[in-house]
C-alpha cells in the first residue's frame, strides 16, 4: 500500500493531493494513508502537508528504496521486482538464496551497505553505507554453460554506457570486469551461476559501484586503486538515476544476447571503452605468470593476446588475472 501512496504522490508532484482522494484511489482509510505518509517522511521523503489541501511530494531521498525503484524503472523485465536492504552481508548471496527459492528472472537485490561484499575468488568488496550501488540481478537465460560467462561483457558494456550517460565523464573497461574512471577502479562486476552439466539454472550478476563514496571510506590499500564517481566529477550523483539507466541499458543488450543470440553490440562497446587493448599485460594463468600484449577482443569477448614469442592466444575471463604493467590499469 505504501508503494501506491508513493506512486500517487510521484505522479502528482506539481500539486497537492488530498487525503480523501488518496484513500479512495488506493482503497484504504484516511488513517492508513496518514500512517504511510508518516513512514515515507521517516524514510527521508519531504512531503508538505496542509490540513485542507492534502499532501505534496517535494523531494525524494537518495535511498534505493525498492518501492520507488519499482515505480521508476522503465525496463520490462529487469527490475520488475526489487528487494531493498538497509544492511546485508552480500546481495549476491541473497540473490542466490532467492533464486534457489524460485525468484523470477529480472529480480533485483539492492542494499545501502554490505558487511560481507565479495569480489572474485573470495576477495573482499568494500561497500560503505549509503554511498554506492551494491546490487545483484537474477537471470534465468536458456543458454548453454559456455555462453553464460559472456554475460560479464554484456554487464560491463551496460554499466560503462550508463555511467558515461549519467555523468558525462569518460569511463574505461578493464577486461574483463572492472570499470575505470581516472585510471582507478570505480566498479567491479561479479558473475556467479548455478548450473548442471548441460544447462544453466540461474546466473547472478553482482554490480558494485562507488558512487558518492569518499576516499576516507576505503581502507588505505584499496584507496590507492579505488575511486568514486563523485571524486572524479566533483558532483554528487542521485543513485536511483544511475540504477535506472544501468537496468535499461542492460535489458537492451541482454535481450539482444539471449533472444537474438547477438553479443556483437556489447563486444563493440567493450572494445570502444577498453583500457586493456594495446597494453602490455601480466597474466596469471593457473598460478603461472606470463607477459603479453593485449591486442583484441574475440567475437565472444575473450581477450586475444600476443605473447613474447609472437604467438597469438585467447584467454578466457575467469581463468586469468590481468594486470597492466603501468598503473593499476
Ligand atoms: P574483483 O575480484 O575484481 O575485485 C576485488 C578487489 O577490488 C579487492 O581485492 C580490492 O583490491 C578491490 N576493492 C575492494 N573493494 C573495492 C571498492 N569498493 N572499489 C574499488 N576496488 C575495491 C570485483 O571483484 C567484483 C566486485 C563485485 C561487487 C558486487 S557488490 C554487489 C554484489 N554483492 C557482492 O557481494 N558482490 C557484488
Amino acid at each position: 500500500m505504501k508503494k501506491h501512496v508513493l506512486e500517487a504522490l510521484k505522479n502528482n508532484k506539481d500539486r497537492f493531493i488530498s487525503g480523501e482522494e488518496l484513500s479512495s484511489r488506493i482503497g484504504v482509510s484516511r488513517t492508513a494513508v496518514w500512517k504511510h505518509i508518516k513512514h515515507l517522511k521517516e524514510e527521508g521523503y519531504e512531503i508538505e502537508s496542509f490540513s485542507r489541501k492534502g499532501y505534496c511530494l517535494l523531494k525524494e531521498p537518495d535511498t534505493l528504496n525498492g518501492h520507488a525503484l519499482e515505480i521508476d524503472i522503465d525496463s520490462k523485465c529487469i527490475g520488475h521486482k526489487v528487494y531493498h536492504f538497509d544492511t546485508i552481508d552480500s546481495t549476491n548471496r541473497m540473490a542466490k538464496k532467492l533464486a534457489s527459492e524460485g525468484a523470477k528472472e529480472g529480480t533485483v537485490i539492492i542494499a545501502e551497505e554490505q558487511t560481507g561484499g565479495r569480489g572474485r575468488r573470495g576477495k573482499q568488496w568494500i561497500s560503505p553505507k549509503g554511498s554506492g550501488i551494491w546490487m545483484s540481478i537474477i537471470l534465468r537465460p536458456d543458454i548453454e554453460l559456455a555462453e553464460a560467462m559472456k554475460i560479464t561483457q554484456v554487464v560491463a558494456a551496460a554499466v560503462a554506457t550508463a555511467i558515461e550517460k549519467v555523468t558525462k565523464f569518460q569511463v574505461g573497461i578493464k577486461w574483463p570486469n572492472d570499470i575505470i574512471m581516472d585510471k582507478k577502479k570505480v566498479c567491479g562486476i561479479l558473475t556467479e551461476m548455478s548450473a548442471e552439466v548441460d544447462c544453466v539454472n540461474f546466473i547472478i550478476v553482482g554490480i558494485g559501484i562507488n558512487v558518492n563514496t569518499e576516499d576516507k571510506d576505503f581502507p588505505e590499500d584499496i584507496e590507492k586503486i579505488a575511486t568514486s564517481i563523485k571524486s572524479c566529477t566533483s558532483e554528487k550523483v542521485f543513485r536511483k538515476d544511475l540504477v535506472k539507466e544501468i537496468l535499461n541499458e542492460f535489458e537492451e543488450l541482454y535481450v539482444d544476447f539471449i533472444e537474438n543470440k547477438n553479443i556483437k553490440k556489447s563486444i563493440e562497446i567493450c572494445k570502444k571503452y577498453s583500457v586493456t587493448l594495446g597494453k602490455e599485460v601480466r597474466i596469471i594463468k593457473r598460478g603461472e605468470e606470463m607477459f603479453a600484449k593485449a591486442i583484441d577482443l574475440s567475437e565472444d569477448g575473450q581477450l586475444i593476446i600476443e605473447n613474447k614469442s609472437g604467438k597469438i592466444e585467447t584467454v578466457l575471463s575467469g581463468e586469468v588475472s590481468v594486470r597492466g604493467l603501468v598503473d593499476y590499469v
